[in-house]
């Protein structure tokens, strides 16, 4: 049986399909929102959903959105959201933890798999004030009420007394693989030990069982999920659509945000260095400067921080304006970071939605070329970002005199950004 659903609209359409809103109903929830590149069309497909932290789209035109306070549902293109979805895990929903991130199985058409990624409470007697990022894979029954054949992949060890800091995106690679984030768990100086799990990113197969070609296998000082050590804070991860290179996207602490370009079994350097300081503006402890030999940097970071979340690459060619940039929301600056890339370096950013108050936790491109954000708040929403509308510049006029000034050979009129190391 189908989920109940609290949208008057969606049962409606369950009986007379489809049903699109009415023309008021639309109105009142699109709006355009001015950019450098011409107007967006900004829609509200859903609110209510409380601290949505990850998005999925289904192959029905549905999505997945899970709600950090441990509920998973299903969200409507016409707004219709589910009751929650029965069979997901128990979460550790406390702080900055609970139900993070979602992710279809690459042969989801034919296993129906949905992954999660969560903040699980210790399980032994007495640790149920600890907590450790974790995987669960089900799969979703055919009417999507429920996760059935639930099981737990992946536990990141050892589990500690906190509540910040889980990561956790998940991402899968063109051979199936699982990426995941792990978060340094507010205890900075883990992300450097080779033994835990926190401040890594964990490369797994679907039943959590270690790829032979992960770079530390058969070394037995290290743990062998890891692919990647010294991140602090990831919420942003993703695949280039073109390259294949997986990126990620990481809260520094009072500035220091970082999007690094990751590389098999490299060091990303936290917290031995880092372009921040800490919150009592005095420097990382653990940190020797901003850069060091075999330490990587990042592409691009940011100083003030903008709170680094969702990371989404926009090569759909319905917007020959966008393609090529990547996307990045900003849960600080209440925005959404346009980047465009010269190759793997950011040369321009524009921040987007700056003035609708909107902490962004999420970011994806649909398959319609339309941007999706997830908005965290306790009345969170989900958002459609449709490309700009792009008028067509009036042919210039002769100029005789004065001469024109020189052309700066750009296309865009965007903030340029100074080289970042
Ligand atoms: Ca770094």
């Amino acid at each position: 049986m189908r989920p109940a659903l609290t949208s008057l609209a969606f049962a409606i359409a369950m009986v007379v399909p489809p049903l699109l809103p009415s023309p008021s109903q639309a109105q009142a929830n699109t709006q355009q929102v001015a950019s450098q590149l011409g107007s967006l069309r900004v829609t509200t497909i859903a609110t209510g959903l409380q601290n949505p932290w990850g998005l999925a789209f289904l192959p029905d035109g549905n999505f997945l959105v899970t709600e950090r306070p441990g509920r998973l549902r299903i969200v409507t293109p016409q707004g219709g959201v589910s009751t929650p979805i029965t069979g997901v895990p128990a979460v550790f929903a406390r702080g900055q933890g609970g139900l993070l991130d979602v992710a279809l199985d690459p042969q989801f058409a034919s296993n129906r798999r949905v992954y999660l990624s969560f903040a699980e409470a210790g399980l032994t007697p007495g640790t149920s004030n600890t907590a450790g990022t974790a995987v669960f894979r089900g799969r979703l029954s055919d009417d999507g009420s429920a996760l059935t054949e639930g099981t737990v992949i992946f536990r990141a060890t050892p589990k500690l007394s906190t509540e910040g800091h889980f990561g956790s995106r998940l991402a899968f690679d063109s051979q199936g693989l699982l990426y995941v984030t792990s978060g340094d768990n507010f205890r900075s100086a883990t992300a450097q030990l080779q033994n835990q799990h926190q401040g890594k990113i964990l490369r797994i197969r679907t039943d959590g069982t270690v790829p032979a070609d992960n770079p530390f296998v058969g070394n037995s000082a290290w743990i062998p999920e890891i692919w990647s050590t010294g991140h602090r804070s990831p919420q942003g991860m993703a695949f280039h659509p073109i390259t294949g290179q997986l990126w990620m996207t990481e809260h520094g602490p009072k500035g220091g945000d970082e999007i690094n370009r990751v590389g098999r079994g490299l060091n990303y350097g936290w917290p031995t260095i880092t372009w921040g300081i800490g919150y009592d503006d005095r420097p990382v402890p653990e940190a020797i400067g901003t850069s060091a030999p075999g330490l990587q940097q990042p592409q691009h970071y940011w100083t003030p921080s903008i709170g680094t979340s969702g990371l989404a690459f926009y090569q759909n060619r319905r917007s020959a304006e966008w393609i090529g940039s990547v996307f990045v929301g900003g849960l600080v600056t209440r925005g959404l970071h346009r980047l465009r890339m010269d190759a793997d370096r950011v040369v321009a950013q524009e921040t987007l939605l700056s003035g609708l108050n909107w902490r962004i936790r999420d970011v994806r491109v649909g398959s319609d070329g339309a941007l999706y954000l997830l908005v965290d708040d306790t009345n969170g929403r989900l958002v459609r970002v449709e490309p700009p509308n792009v008028v067509p510049r009036a042919k210039p006029r002769p100029v005789v005199s004065p001469p024109p000034p020189a052309s700066t050979g750009k296309r865009l009129r965007e903030r340029s950004v100074a080289t970042s190391p």
